[in-house]
């Protein structure tokens, strides 16, 4: 494992409390298991050990911490804040271990007091505060930030109940709550002194204040406090550690006295419980993200908490808000804290008395927002009715907003009705809608998305008239992921070996890795790499056989699609693939094809019909094909279950071929196609997302590329898109859809499958028909390629040492110079017992709550 002893200031002073030398680290261990879990050796479990641990390596970051605010504040820096309803972090303590350089010394501690550090890692409950790739993009970002000693802030929200646990029963998706904080959670640190208030519902009021001014008053219905709790983020190989502040909602201190009091007995109970269950759960990415009031509630409370956040920070410094843009950029990671737009123009109105130009213009120079889906059923739309009960105070700001976007456009295109109904913030039509992607583009001076094709079509098709108006606000900046976490953490092995040959320096420059293209031709080299690849595939193997009960071949191609499911990344693509593999060799028995395991992962909404369905069908498709012996030792399905970033990291090493197969033009970016290249394996997939650089990058000999462009599937649905035809001119593909038909893969219920068949025949909306003998022939040239293991191995080689552009860093020091005009800040570290010998209190800070 690389890790250097950063900092690492040799004293040998016994009160040397944050050390990080093997013996203080002992030290540290036999004190918390003591004197925090309040267990001696006779007592204590292996979790007691991991929260001793865990607190060990917390204390270390605090002193980085408090060093890295100070310095923050005493130089007055620009801070970025990025607002993000998710935060995938994974689990921390490895994280923790390697950032800071101490895993070494931690390993060494461990063992002189009887302990492995893998056992304790294992003990750690992961944060599942997010969906996918958006809430895990965010959580890469963080990693960088700190590493890049940017000052930055995450603002989120704690949820009580993170992403649900999946079980597969009988092949069907069943959910669980995670209750991820049963057990307590050693990283975060309450701060109920920066508690703040949250307003919802109730009414507005006209007034003209002491100047003679027209104003509006709220007056609201219900206070809910947020009380932020800090997870620190520590860079890697230096001293920064930035703040995750997450926001977790309380009813008011004065309930149970008011309750007591039994004015309004019922009101004062259904108060407490809108408050308790702000943030009480994660919302799974769902059908429709339409009308979910709950969801509401929550973006506004952890926007209204952190923007009041920002702003108490920002006034310990400044007494106008003039140079707020200057001193704060602040990103809405998609719309779903796009409500800050208004809430930012409330506070400065409302509680600050600002003039409406005044703050419209420091709000525009502040805000930056990033676009994440091109689908348009995921775009955020509030209806008015809902929106405007909850906060009429923000409607009424929207409102004004609005007519002022629209009078400029009016000015601007005279007589062009049809600009106007498309560039509205309101959506006319039955019901009126707040169309938050438009808001979030009017009230930000840029545009983001996430990789080159995906920036292309917002310009071109889902913010066409934006774009002509404001082409200056749109740019791209292609998602990255951390190395740290995604190659460090996640393949020890083949990380050595990088090491070993081109040195560390690929850990902070990923481009370094181009380096590894000098030992492509080394024979030895060759077979490290390919032993290592099959050591991880060996370790799949036993997860697979103890999880799953399946005995899988190590040499078979690890064929692998982890994701969410959802219809446009097309799992259901693989499976026919897989169908017809398998009626391939029922035809013809002795037919000589390269063995393969086809692995799934990933999980449904749980309201998401098609999601569970296809579920339901690789595991019926499994059921079949690992039960037949005429096709044993050539191909077997697994579904693995309960896909988790930590899950993520065992896996994504494993895999030989990665599946990025989804309809063009539907993935903005994807993050996933990532992790796998990065890890050596191979690629089938459109020119889809990220997809496309990747290729760009690797070159198109080392990727296997089918299925229509984006241009092509919008020209095949203008023209009419007819799936059947693909149907009954394609025999092979007949044949796997009548097999759906007629109950082969569901023999206990015959017609368990036509939802999917009467769709793709019929529908077809992500174009699987389509490109179905693309992905055939494709995949046939994956067998054919990986017969050649040699050759595929300098393939494997070759996408790795070309993936350096991939690394978040990249990314985030592209937000940093062209969107957020940022800079690095050195943090320099004191040893602690250098600093602090005692307690010299000078002024005791007043207390905020
Ligand atoms: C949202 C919804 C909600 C309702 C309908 C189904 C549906 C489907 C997709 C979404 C996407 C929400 C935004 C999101 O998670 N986007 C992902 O962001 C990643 C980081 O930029 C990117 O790599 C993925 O391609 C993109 O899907």
């Amino acid at each position: 494992m690389n890790s250097q002893p950063f900092n690492d200031v040799h004293i040998h002073v016994e009160d040397d409390r944050t050390g990080t030398t093997v013996e203080t680290l002992k030290r540290a261990l036999a004190d918390n298991l003591y004197y925090i879990q309040g267990k001696d050796e006779n007592f204590a479990t292996l979790y007691d050990y991991y929260m001793a641990l865990a607190y060990t390596v917390r204390d270390r970051l605090v002193h980085r911490r408090i060093k890295t605010a100070q310095t923050y504040f005493n130089r007055d820096v620009k801070v970025v804040y990025y607002l993000s309803a998710e935060f995938l972090i994974g689990r921390l303590l490895i994280n923790n271990l390697i950032n800071l350089g101490l895993y070494d010394q931690i390993n060494q501690a461990l063992k002189e007091s009887g302990l492995n550090l893998d056992d304790l890692l294992e003990r750690e409950e992961e944060p599942g505060l997010g969906n996918g790739g958006l809430g895990r993009l965010a959580a890469c970002f963080m990693d960088s930030l700190a590493t890049l000693e940017i000052p930055a802030v995450g603002y989120g929200i704690r949820y009580e109940f993170g992403i649900f646990d999946q079980e597969i029963r009988d092949g069907w998706q069943v959910e669980h709550p995670d209750n991820w904080l049963r057990r307590g959670n050693p990283w975060e640190i309450a701060r109920p002194d920066y508690m703040v208030e949250v307003k919802f519902g109730g009414h507005t009021e006209s007034y003209t204040d002491a100047e003679g001014r027209y104003r509006s008053r709220w007056v609201s219905r219900v206070t809910v406090y947020g009380t932020p709790y800090d997870t620190p983020v520590p860079g890697y190989g230096c001293n920064t550690v930035n703040t995750l502040r997450l926001w977790a909602a309380r009813a008011s201190e004065d309930f149970d006295f008011q309750v007591f009091n039994a004015g309004d007995y019922t009101q004062a109970v259904s108060a407490k419980t809108f408050a308790e269950n702000i943030s009480k759960v994660l919302y799974p990415k769902d059908d429709t993200p339409q009308g979910k009031e709950l969801r509401l509630q929550q973006q506004y409370f952890f926007v209204s908490c952190s923007l009041q956040d920002i702003i108490r920070l920002y006034l310990r410094q400044h007494d106008t808000f003039d140079a707020f843009p200057d001193k704060v950029a602040i990103q809405l990671n998609d719309t779903h804290p796009a409500i800050g737009v208004a809430e930012l123009m409330r506070l400065l109105i409302d509680e600050y008395g600002l003039e409406w130009d005044k703050a419209w213009d420091i709000t525009r120079r502040t805000f930056a927002y990033t676009n994440h889906t091109l689908l348009a059923e995921a775009l955020e739309r509030w209806p008015v009715g809902l929106f405007g009960r909850l906060l009429p105070r923000h409607l009424e700001i929207i409102y004004s907003i609005n007519h002022s976007f629209l009078t400029e456009i009016q000015s601007r295109y005279p007589g062009d009705a049809g600009k106007l109904t498309r560039m509205s913030l309101i959506e006319e039509g039955e019901e009126k809608q707040i169309r938050m992607a438009h808001l979030a583009c009017v009230g930000s001076h840029t545009v983001n998305g996430v990789a080159a094709l995906h920036t292309e079509l917002i310009q071109k098709e889902l913010m066409r008239d934006f774009y002509e108006l404001w082409p200056h606000k749109f740019q791209n900046k292609t998602n990255g992921i951390t190395p740290r976490r995604w190659l460090l953490m996640s393949n020890p092995p083949l990380s050595d070996l990088i090491t070993e040959k081109i040195g560390d320096g690929w850990l902070k420059n990923l481009d370094e890795l181009r380096k590894l293209e000098a030992f492509v031709d080394d024979a030895a080299f060759r077979a490290r790499w390919r032993q290592i690849k099959l050591d991880r595939k060996k370790l799949l193997a036993e997860y697979l056989l103890r999880h799953n009960g399946l005995d899988v071949d190590v040499n078979s191609m690890f064929d692998v699609q982890i994701k969410r499911i959802h219809e446009y990344k097309r799992q259901i693509l693989n499976a026919l693939h897989v169908i017809t593999l398998y009626n391939r060799i029922k035809a013809n028995p002795s037919l000589d094809i390269v063995p393969r395991t086809i692995i799934f992962g990933g999980k449904a909404a749980p309201g998401y019909f098609m999601a569970k369905m296809a579920i339901k069908l690789i595991n019926s498709v499994a059921d079949v094909v690992n039960n037949d012996p005429d096709v044993a030792g050539r191909i077997k399905v697994a579904f693995l279950a309960n896909y988790s970033v930590s899950l993520g990291q065992f896996a994504y090493p494993a895999a030989d071929l990665s599946e990025q197969i989804s309809t063009a033009g539907k993935e903005a970016s994807g993050t996933g196609n990532m992790k796998f290249a990065l890890n050596g394996a191979l690629t089938i997939g459109t020119l889809d997302g990220a997809n496309v650089e990747i290729r760009e990058e690797v070159g198109a000999e080392n990727f296997f590329l089918f299925g229509l462009t984006a241009q092509e599937v919008m020209d095949l649905k203008a023209r009419g898109y007819k799936p059947m035809e693909y149907y009954n001119s394609n025999p092979e593909l007949k044949r796997v859809i009548d097999q759906l038909a007629s109950g082969f893969f569901s023999p206990k219920e015959p017609s368990l499958f036509m939802c999917i068949v009467d769709d793709l025949l019929n529908y077809d909306q992500y174009m699987l028909m389509a490109d179905y003998q693309s992905y055939v022939d494709c995949q046939e040239q994956v067998s054919q390629a990986f017969r050649h293991q040699d050759n595929w191995t300098r393939m494997s080689i070759l996408n790795v040492a070309r993936m350096g552009k991939f690394s978040s860093d990249r990314t985030i020091a592209q937000y940093c110079r062209e969107i957020w005009k940022v800079e690095p800040v050195h943090i320099e570290l004191e040893h602690y017992s250098q600093e602090r010998a005692g307690l010299k209190v000078q002024k005791v800070v007043s207390e905020v709550v």
